[in-house]
């Protein structure tokens, strides 16, 4: 983690972006972009999402949209957020159910092609060149599933203003879905680009958009990055 507030905070300007179930309302002051766990262990082969028994070939597709809305994000000066799912080299934040479960080729702390598996600084931890945090960027190193959980990432949001959350990343139907129902718990307006989040599942993706958007947002608001795109170039 690295616990920096942004240097920048812009001036208010309101947005307003066509999504499911309705608009999506937010103010650039206030809004940031949260981008969740776009680091090799996922996308590459040889990580962690690979030892569970996923073909990694799919998540690689959503690099050129995240890195377009990230690019305009970037330029419109908000704030911006990256996660990684990460654990201590001894392991102190990694529960024994967790790295107990199921039966990977390689458990976590275990040494893989891209280093230990799932242990932060180590080379399949680091976030995809593409998408590579720059200074004044919010980074958190994250032991669960949901972003807020046994992280600062609440604290550091509310020291900002932060009251709307923009999300991206994977898988969608793990972390980006775990953290943005935390997100909802804490008060937040959320809002998922469809395009720039990816799943190993394609019909777990599917469900986890139509599920977030359901019952007048139950848990948020879906629209594809060309909606924010355009919202941000007017
Ligand atoms: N396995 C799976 O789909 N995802 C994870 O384990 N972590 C994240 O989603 N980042």
């Amino acid at each position: 983690m690295t616990p920096s507030t942004p240097a920048h905070i812009p001036a208010s300007r309101p947005l307003t972006l066509a999504a499911q179930p309705f608009d999506f309302n937010c103010d650039l002051a206030s809004t940031a972009l949260v981008i969740i766990d776009m680091q090799r262990d996922f996308i590459e082969p040889g990580g962690f999402g690979e030892t569970l028994g996923n073909d990694v070939s799919l998540l690689s597709a959503i690099v050129p949209a995240c890195r377009a809305v990230l690019t305009a994000w970037r330029h419109a000066g908000s704030l911006v957020v990256h996660t990684r799912e990460a654990h201590h080299g001894d392991l102190s934040d990694c529960p024994p159910a967790k790295r107990n479960r199921g039966n990977p080729s390689l458990r976590i702390g275990d040494v893989g092609p891209m280093g230990r598996i799932l242990v932060a600084g180590e080379p399949g931890n680091q976030i995809i060149t593409e998408l590579a945090p720059r200074p004044g960027e919010i980074v958190i190193d994250k032991p669960g599933k949901g972003a807020f959980y046994a992280t600062p990432l609440h604290t550091l949001l509310g020291q900002a203003n932060i009251t709307h959350l923009v999300f991206m990343g994977v898988t969608t139907e793990v972390c980006v879905q775990t953290s943005m129902r935390e997100a909802n718990d804490r008060g937040y307006d959320s809002l998922l680009l469809t395009d720039c989040t990816e799943s190993y599942f394609p019909r777990f993706k599917a469900a986890t958009l139509e599920m977030t958007h359901a019952q007048g947002g139950i848990v948020g608001w879906t629209a594809p990055s060309a909606q924010l795109l355009a919202a941000l170039a007017r």
